[in-house]
């Protein structure tokens, strides 16, 4: 663990192959059928449809899950082999270490196919009481073919100067010039550093750990033919909350079965967690 901490604290990522079981990667990837056929909770997906860029929002079913950018939103809090994943493993123990505290999983998200989802670091997306105290989990769920849209990231590039949204926000703010080729803009910081993008082909089971300012996306020339199933979760201390929490005046964190805790902002109160 010392290892992959130095690694961590240097290249802003950190890979651990075969953390978890092969096939309780399968269990998960049931769970999603699962999700369409009622065994549990229905769970939503988002993306473009045809591929444009207007966003939609539907109930998960086969069809959906091929969208341009399609995810299934928060299979943590309704999965408890996804649970186990993340909990009963080195994840958690490692993100127990670098957080120093008790560890939260609050919004996930289910691919089939890869994300396309342009470079960009999450402290600009992903919104926590702490701008930068939160890192994400990228769990292969089958070993990942070259051209599916891999997972791509830039070593270093969590050490890059900060993009601040109208001079001082981490968090994206729109119709600002940072917002403008604001993807472009990471490219550019990254190759004066001398940095440059890998592209993540893991086996079913390893897991790629990211920090909150680690410039990562989905490759852009991912073949529609080829899968690229895979499940990411974000993590906070569970100290801390995520936004989402104050502008509902509404957040629940459950203990799971396996240690750690998860909250989804798809729960309601009173609405069944587990089937
Ligand atoms: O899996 C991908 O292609 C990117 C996912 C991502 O950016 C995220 O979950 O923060
Ligand atoms: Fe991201």
């Amino acid at each position: 663990m010392a290892e992959k901490i130095d690694f961590f604290i240097d290249e802003g990522y950190v890979i651990f192959e075969g953390a978890v079981d092969q096939s309780l990667c399968d269990e998960i990837r049931k769970d999603v059928d699962r999700s369409i056929s009622g065994e549990l909770p229905l769970r939503h997906i988002e993306g473009f449809p045809g591929g444009g860029r207007a966003k939609e929002r539907a109930v998960l079913d086969k069809e959906n899950l091929s969208w341009g950018e399609a995810k299934l939103l928060d299979l943590h809090a309704t999965s408890k082999n996804a649970q186990k994943a993340f909990f009963e493993t080195d994840i958690k123990k490692f993100l127990e270490i670098i957080f120093e505290d008790e560890v939260l999983s609050f919004a996930s998200l289910t691919f089939k196919h890869g994300s396309t989802q342009p470079v960009h670091q999450d402290s600009t997306y992903v919104k926590v009481d702490s701008p930068l105290k939160f890192a994400a989990a990228w769990l292969a769920l089958e070993d990942i073919q070259p051209g599916s849209g891999e997972l791509e990231y830039i070593p270093g590039s969590h050490k890059m100067e900060e993009t601040l949204f109208n001079e001082k926000s981490k968090w994206f703010v729109p119709n600002t010039s940072e917002a403008e080729n604001y993807s472009q803009n990471l490219y550019k910081k990254a190759e004066k550093l001398g940095l440059k993008s890998e592209f993540f082909l893991p086996k079913k089971g390893d897991v790629l750990i990211w920090s909150a300012d680690l410039a990562h996306g989905g490759a852009q020339d991912a073949d529609r033919s080829k899968t690229r199933w895979s499940i990411v979760s974000h993590f906070c201390p569970l100290s801390n909350n995520p936004m989402y929490f104050y502008a509902r005046n509404f957040g629940r964190k459950i203990k799971s079965p396996f240690g750690g805790y998860f909250s989804s902002k798809e729960s309601k109160e009173g609405e069944p967690t587990f089937k």
